[in-house]
């Protein structure tokens, strides 16, 4: 382990987050928090059950309807959520660290993320000021105008793959359009959620405005039908996304859903390769594979496929493998036992379907839920391996013959996340980018984040937006008022 790095102390169990009060509630039931380089436990953390589900909408609900959050000045939320961000600044070595021994990442991408997350809350401190509605042309005896208000209680119902980000991504957005929050982390990585409440707490966020609770799906599931909340923000799979759609619908909650993806990152033949080699190899091997947009069909132009595999497979080759907290490593564990048997199956499916494996492909000895990084070639467009999220260290090559095919074999799926293009042709860059059925499109780069540019999936990868504008106007609702004067 890196002799800098500094573990935090642990409780036995980690409490949550209700109404401003750190509480185990009544429940009995604990669920171990574990380390992936390790399995060894951390902590655990409280299985929340109805009593605390509906204490914890019951105390959002109050806030909201209360106006201690919505209700104060602009200026003054602005100032809180700067204060949040430097308070993630000062601990961000600790968040990261924290997220690592969590979710098994390296502590380098752990870093990288709480900047991301950073970036997020001071972006968004920017909006209470300037949440601004319309005034719209009437005659002389109506003023018409249409604002904005918070659309109340919030469910963010949050994934084990970027336990801090994805918090911020979604509280930051929430907390500046007024909203009150009750946030749900994966069962698998809940500890950075908790401190980023505690830092809430700590910046000024009224009680109340934000609370956590812990456990796995069914704590999930009881929230999203909780009929006090107006709004579920989740991040995680599609078939948990189409769960939360049909829980929605009684009480008709607004949704976001940021889904799977089986992202392609296409590299014609006029690409720049050693650019876009290192660039593919980030894409779907950094973070082991665990990123929803992960780039993990590689989409490329049969005349050069030999060469880019004779620099992709020497490059794969050198990937570190290792526990997290080492340094420089590249490829931590996968996040529990669940994905390690899940990704190992693919690996063993790619086999069965017939690909070949220019790299990888060998399970590695334990503790730790280590997977190697594998590369699939000779794959076809209809095997599960090309079709299916793996949300681990794989990727499968595909071969294509014109522009036409490859945004042909591009589309060709369920999902549409994200595509990244490699191209040196600038007409081509922006032919492809229109064709391409994605919410992002990456030309020339993969994997670049913007607070100020929104970020979720067509098709079945989701609904609504992270980020941006307009994930603002995702939690608000627009009311439209007619004045006879
Ligand atoms: O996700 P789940 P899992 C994909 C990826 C991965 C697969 C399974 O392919 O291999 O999903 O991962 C909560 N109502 N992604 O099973 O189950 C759960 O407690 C409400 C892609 O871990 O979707 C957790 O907090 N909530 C993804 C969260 O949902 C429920 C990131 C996500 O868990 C619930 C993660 C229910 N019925 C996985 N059931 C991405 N888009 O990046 C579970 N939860």
């Amino acid at each position: 382990m890196d002799p800098s790095i500094v573990i935090p102390h642990l409780p036995d169990c980690e409490p949550m987050l209700i109404g401003g009060a750190w509480t185990t509630g009544t429940a009995t039931e604990r669920i171990p928090v574990l380390d992936p380089a390790t399995q060894e436990q951390l902590t655990t953390v409280v299985q929340a059950g109805s009593a605390e589900v509906a204490a914890a909408v019951e105390a959002a609900d109050t806030a909201h309807r209360d106006g201690r959050w919505r209700g104060l000045p602009p200026r003054q939320r602005r100032d809180v959520l700067l204060r949040l961000a430097d308070l993630v600044e000062r601990d961000a070595e600790q968040l990261a660290v924290l997220d690592t021994l969590d979710n098994g990442k390296a502590v380098e991408r752990a870093r990288g993320d709480v900047e991301l997350g950073l970036q997020a809350i001071r972006h968004f401190a920017g909006t209470p000021t300037r949440l601004a509605g319309t005034v719209h042309a009437s005659g002389p005896d109506r003023h018409v105008y249409s604002v904005r208000e918070p659309v109340g209680v919030v469910a963010a119902v949050l994934p084990w793959n970027f336990p801090f980000m994805i918090a911020a991504w979604k509280l930051a957005p929430a907390l500046a359009a007024g909203c009150t929050v009750v946030v749900k982390p994966a069962e698998q990585t809940p500890l950075t959620a908790l401190r980023l409440a505690a830092l809430c707490l700590e910046a000024g966020v009224p009680e109340g405005v934000v609370n956590v609770l812990t456990g796995d799906g069914r704590t999930g599931a009881e929230l999203v039908a909780h009929p006090g909340v107006a709004k579920v923000s989740f991040t995680g799979s599609t078939e948990v996304g189409r769960h939360i759609m049909a829980a929605a619908a009684p009480s008709l909650k607004r949704l976001t859903l940021e889904l799977g993806g089986k992202s392609p990152n296409i590299v014609f033949a006029d690409a720049d390769l050693d650019a876009a080699v290192p660039n593919a190899v980030r894409a779907v091997f950094g973070h082991s594979g665990q990123m929803c947009t992960a780039g993990s069909r590689l989409l490329v132009e049969r005349t050069i496929v030999k060469e880019l595999l004779d620099r992709l497979v020497p490059a794969v080759e050198a990937l570190r493998i290792g526990p997290g907290l080492t340094g420089g490593i590249n490829i931590g564990p996968l996040v529990s036992q669940e994905q390690y048997d899940r990704v190992t199956g693919y690996v063993e499916l790619g086999r069965a379907e017939g690909a070949g494996v220019a790299v990888g492909g060998e399970p590695l000895p334990g503790p730790g839920w280590f997977v190697p990084p594998t590369v699939f070639t000779e794959v076809t467009p209809d095997m599960r391996i090309a079709r299916e999220e793996i949300f681990g260290p794989v990727a499968t090559i595909l071969p294509f013959d014109s522009e036409e095919e490859a945004i042909a074999l591009a589309n060709d799926t369920e999902y549409g996340l994200a595509a990244g293009v490699w191209t040196g042709s600038l007409a081509r860059a922006h032919r492809t980018a229109a064709a391409l059925e994605a919410g992002t499109v990456w030309v020339n780069t993969y994997n670049e984040f913007d607070p100020a540019v929104a970020f979720g999936g067509m098709k079945q990868s989701g609904l609504g937006r992270d980020l941006g504008d307009a994930a603002v106007d995702g939690f608000t609702e627009l009311k439209s008022v007619t004045i006879a004067l």
